[in-house]
């Protein structure tokens, strides 16, 4: 009897804190349309029947394109508010589609911390998931910046997610609960 209680509590235990790390999983799903402000080259694109909510943000094409690491002609970027509801290590993913490999990363600034690249992988001229930096972020209001590094280089959604394990593959339905945008 005492060792039924025993396996009892501990399967408890078990379901309780499974129940509690699933509770405190976190996505954060944000259009690349979803800007709080955007300072060009970087422009919205509308109309695409490929891209979630049919637009994306990009860094149009140069003529002629930049095929040298000459580094980027400007800052444009835009920047997205985003209320994370709880205190974790998130892992940055976007649905980008490249033009080659010349066009194909963002610089991303968190708050005022220092940029890392996202991208640079070899997937060309298709809509797929990039994973970038894991990010330690406070529950709360965060500015997240995506900035020219190359033209070229197309943004539809990106995913802040708490669970490392997760891998997304399609378009993912946005989370507005999480988004900060302007009040019009
Ligand atoms: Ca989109």
């Amino acid at each position: 009897m005492r060792r039924l209680i025993a396996v009892t509590t501990i399967v408890a235990l078990v379901l309780v804190a499974a129940s509690l790390a699933w509770a405190a999983t976190v996505k954060i799903v944000v259009e690349g349309e979803d800007y709080f402000s955007i300072k060009p080259s970087m422009a919205k694109a509308t109309g695409s029947t490929q891209a979630s909510g049919g637009a994306y943000i990009h860094i149009p094409l140069r003529r002629p394109h930049a095929t040298t690491e000459t580094g980027p002609a400007d800052d444009g970027n835009a920047r997205f508010k985003i209320n994370v509801p709880v205190a974790g290590t998130y892992t940055l993913w976007a649905r980008a589609n490249w033009y080659d490999s010349c066009g194909n990363s963002f610089f991303v600034i968190v708050d005022n911390t220092p940029s890392t690249v996202i991208g640079e992988d070899g997937t060309y001229g298709s809509w797929h998931w990039v994973k970038g930096a894991r990010i330690t972020l406070t529950a709360g209001q965060h500015v997240i910046r995506f900035q020219n590094r190359e033209d070229g280089a197309k943004l539809d959604q990106f995913l802040l997610t708490n669970n490392s394990r997760y891998v997304p593959v399609r378009a993912e339905t946005r989370t507005p609960q999480y988004i900060i945008r302007p009040t019009q």
